[in-house]
């Protein structure tokens, strides 16, 4: 007794003493915390296309946050909604329970799909949308009595988010290397990705449709009936923006229509626009059977994913689950959360009401343009684009892999132009507000900050 009170009175005494106002206790996410605390980039506002620093400085915002501020910062429509969600009810438990915007939610999300896909489970992030859905794709199968299709395929440099989920099915090395070894019954397909027969490649490169048919390859190792799912990004874009062959995507479907594995379109990244289609499925003409979606949601200013499924994926968790069984194990506390619910409902009629979808593909032409006037620029070594999505590869300094890039990365941040860096890519992917001038700057920085930098 004597020492459990000692120990309380200690924790009593820490909790309220003055707290440093330093940068210390913050385990800063996907950052060189060293680095970062040196030399801090701080954010401290955000309106229209621009971000202002803590020292009063304007940068021009090229990745909208981390390509999910589609709309814009500071729109007064989904600030307006969440504080009226807020005040009027702050939190609705979603198990058992419901509330109507996340109904409402739900069919604005399936209206923007192709018919059929049409059920909307809602998440929290992008990660937990990717886990979510290849969790739906087992249960799924172990519904219909295929309960033998359990393997997972994904992709070489895939970005399918940090669960166990999607690190096991991603295929980026520094994201799996250090955690074990994620799920089993993993295998990846090949990176579509070739500098010798695509560089330079304005859209869809012409070369590499082939690739897709690796897939038939792992079935003849795994067998179909082993195999549960696929699961891509249309366009592969944290590895470094790398854009689909020509008709590389239609392959895969037919691939996995003709063995039975359901095939997930990770749009976390595509979703919402940024293509200049509402999704990657209209502006490729491909339907999956699963769409995974975050960021653009709710233009990034609540966390909120979801997952799509088709109507046939829906009727076989229902139809096979008893009178009053729940059908999915599976949920999380704050699943279509009504905050979040309000912030997306208020982005959905900003993409309507202000045509962005439609934006992104009139401003599509002067992107690319602009984008590849960067060839013949020092150290560039290829230019890739797609709606409003761009690359730049750099070579690498020599034995410095991503020295080059992260150099650059910080010039533009300092020259007043935020992009995202990886590797030695620099990538590019504007709020769909952004004017054709804004661009242009965009494009100068780059040049300038690249013809200085070794
Ligand atoms: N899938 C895809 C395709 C993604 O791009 C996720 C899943 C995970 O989402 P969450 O919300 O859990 O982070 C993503 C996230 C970058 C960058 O700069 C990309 C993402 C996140 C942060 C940075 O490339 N994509």
């Amino acid at each position: 007794m004597a020492t459990q009170s000692a120990a309380s009175k200690t924790f009593e005494a820490t909790q309220f003493k003055p707290t440093p106002n330093n940068l210390d206790a913050f385990f800063m996410p996907f950052t060189s915390n060293k680095a970062f605390k040196a030399n801090p980039r701080l954010f401290v506002k955000a309106e229209g296309m621009h971000y202002t620093t803590i020292e009063g400085r304007k940068v021009l915002d090229a990745s909208a946050g981390l390509w999910c501020m589609n709309c814009g910062h500071g729109r007064k429509e989904i600030s307006e909604a969440v504080a009226r969600q807020i005040q009027e009810m702050d939190y609705a438990p979603p198990f058992n329970m419901g509330h109507p915007a996340s109904f409402e939610l739900a069919s604005r999300v399936a209206a923007l799909l192709p018919a059929g896909l049409d059920h909307v489970f809602f998440t929290n992030s992008g990660s937990e949308s990717v886990d979510t859905a290849l969790k739906i794709a087992l249960a799924y199968h172990r519904a219909k009595g295929n309960g033998t299709r359990q393997k997972l395929i994904g992709r070489e440099r895939g970005y399918h988010g940090v669960g166990f989920g999607g690190i096991s099915v991603g295929g980026m090395v520094n994201n799996r290397k250090w955690f074990g070894n994620s799920l089993a019954g993993v295998d990846h397909l090949p990176h579509t990705y070739n500098v010798k027969e695509m560089a330079y490649s304005k859209g869809q490169p012409t070369w590499g449709a082939h690739l897709a048919e690796d897939l038939e390859r792992l079935v003849a190792l795994h067998d179909a009936s082993n195999i549960a799912c696929v699961i891509v990004e249309p366009v592969a874009c944290s590895t470094g923006v790398l854009v689909p062959p020509q008709n590389y995507l239609q392959k895969l479907r037919e691939i996995c229509t003709k063995h039975g594995i359901l095939l997930i379109f990770d749009e976390v990244i595509t979703g919402f626009g940024r293509l200049g289609a509402s999704f990657a499925t209209e502006y490729f003409g491909v339907k999956p059977d699963l769409i995974t979606c975050a960021k653009g949601l709710t233009n990034g200013s609540i966390p909120m994913g979801a997952v799509v499924v088709t109507k046939e994926i829906y009727d076989t968790f229902l139809d096979s689950a008893a009178e009053n069984a729940i059908e999915l194990f599976h949920g999380y506390t704050y699943s279509a959360h009504p905050v979040a619910c309000a912030a997306g409902l208020a982005a959905l009629d900003i993409y309507k009401n202000d045509g962005l979808f439609d934006r992104v593909k009139d401003l599509s032409p002067y992107w690319e343009n602009a984008i590849h006037s960067l060839k013949g620029t020092r150290h560039v070594v290829d230019l890739r684009n797609l709606g409003l999505i761009g690359a730049v590869e750099l070579e690498p300094r020599a034995g410095k892999p991503g020295a080059r890039g992260q150099e650059a990365f910080i010039k533009c941040y300092e020259a007043g132009v935020l992009t995202r860096v990886t590797g030695d890519t620099l990538a590019m992917s504007p709020p769909f507000i952004v004017e054709k001038s804004q661009i242009d700057q965009m494009v100068s920085t780059l040049h300038e900050v690249l013809t200085k930098i070794d």
